[in-house]
């Protein structure tokens, strides 16, 4: 039986760890200062490239230290080896990194081993068949939201990264239980499996990172996709997320918002805009009152998103008593709605009016808004007022939106 064949040969690979683990041993740079590969995550695959390839000489295996050929084509059969995942915990702490292997057949994981070498526990699943831990079956996920998920999450999110904006995750580390980055994909995963921690995310994992980690939670009944809730392929570098079913859609839908692509992204600038004309239109599809934003351009200060030469969005911020700034006509264009432009001008927002010495942010907005209303609460505002019939009294007419009639003035604020 193949399981027991790798099981055998994980457990000899951990020996040989364990045993070299106090030598000195010499450690090499990849690609970074954090990718390092030392001379034992070399021995290690050796080992298990070899005891392969004599038992199924036929198989292909890809792994992370190359001692194999890699595959062309993800035919047949295909071991997915990564003989130290957690490389930089194997060299500082001396635990918490694991021997990872997934066996691929016909393009589909059927078998995924995640072994904590130092903590001796043999993660497994089958496809189908379940997973379980040095023996016992892991029972299914708990359904979590991210507002009651403990999480892990590769530390690489805070600093500008070509999958996904900062700002974009922050509020999942703020609104959840607590997150930590335990540097090590494929124990993460399995973690994720034993009901230890209740969501992952990765901005990068390669398929040795996550391949065998990925089935423990599938077979578990958890979700395993890109940030964008694309399937997951094993060709490449991706963004890894995972957690329950209901982590996973939380996440999606309040969270990342829209795909971000790396090139929409970086030359999105917000610069101070003096004349009213060239935002006008968008400032309408704000307010429809032009009478007032015309009054509130005079006012304060307006500031414009630009992609290149095109303005793809604009806000204004106006001065109100006892330190207060009020954030109006914040709009999108709408062929640029969805690409996190709103959060960037949002964002904008709250440190121009920290800069001009306010204490407060204020934004008001419509009772049948419901978009607006998540979008600045997920942001940090609060229900501060409300004045009923605002929008009636105020001659907006009949607007409906999300079925409902627009009447009421919602106000929200949140310090700065
Ligand atoms: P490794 O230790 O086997 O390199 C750290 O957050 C996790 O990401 C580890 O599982 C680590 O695996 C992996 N990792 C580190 N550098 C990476 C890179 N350049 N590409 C993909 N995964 C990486
Ligand atoms: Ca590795």
């Amino acid at each position: 039986m193949i399981e027991w064949f790798a099981v055998d040969l994980i457990k000899q690979a951990g020996e040989l760890i364990r045993r070299e683990i106090d030598q000195s041993y010499e450690v090499e740079r990849k690609t970074g200062k954090g990718d390092l590969v030392t001379e034992i995550d070399r021995a290690v695959e050796q080992l298990i490239v070899h005891r392969i390839q004599k038992t199924f000489p036929e198989h292909q295996i890809m792994g992370e230290e190359g001692t194999a050929d890699q595959p062309d084509t993800l035919t047949g059969t295909v071991w997915f080896v990564d003989p130290i995942d957690g490389t930089l915990n194997f060299i500082h702490q001396k635990r918490m990194f694991a021997i990872s292997i997934a066996i691929m057949v016909d393009g589909v994981v059927e078998y995924g081993f995640v072994y904590d070498v130092m903590a001796d526990e043999m993660f497994m699943a089958r496809r189908g068949y379940g997973a379980t831990l040095n023996g016992r079956t892991l029972t299914k996920l708990h359904e979590h939201h991210v507002r009651d998920a403990f999480l892990s999450m590769n530390a690489t999110w805070v600093t500008p990264n070509h999958q996904i904006a900062p700002e974009i995750l922050a509020p999942i580390v703020r609104d959840s239980v607590g997150t930590r980055a335990h540097g090590a994909a494929s124990l993460e995963l399995a973690w994720l499996a034993a009901g230890r921690v209740d969501g992952y995310i990765t901005m990068r994992n390669m398929p040795w990172d996550y391949a065998a980690g990925k089935l423990l939670v599938e077979e578990v009944g958890g979700r395993v996709v890109t940030l964008y809730g694309e399937p997951i392929r094993y060709d490449g570098k991706t963004s890894v997320l995972a957690g329950s079913e209901s982590f996973v859609n939380d996440v999606m839908k309040h969270y990342v918002i829209a795909k971000v692509t790396a090139e929409a992204k970086p030359d999105l600038r917000i610069v101070a805009h003096e004349t009213y004309g060239e935002v006008r239109d968008l400032l309408v599809l704000a307010n429809p009152n032009e009478a007032m934003v015309r009054e509130q351009f005079e006012e304060g200060r307006t500031f414009r998103a630009l992609l290149g030469k095109e303005i793809v969005g604009a806000y204004m911020l106006v001065a109100r008593e006892g330190s207060r700034f009020e954030l109006v006509n914040i709009a999108v264009k709408p062929e640029r709605q969805n690409q996190t432009i709103g959060q960037r001008m949002l964002q904008d927002a709250v440190k121009r009016a920290t800069l001009l010495g306010g204490k407060e942010l204020l934004v008001c907005t419509g009772n049948s808004s419901i978009m607006q209303l998540r979008f600045y609460q997920q942001a940090g505002f609060r229900f501060d007022s409300v004045e009923r019939d605002y929008f009636i009294n105020h001659g907006y007419g009949e607007i409906e939106e999300d079925g409902l009639a627009l009447r009421d003035r919602i106000c929200l604020t949140r310090p700065l």
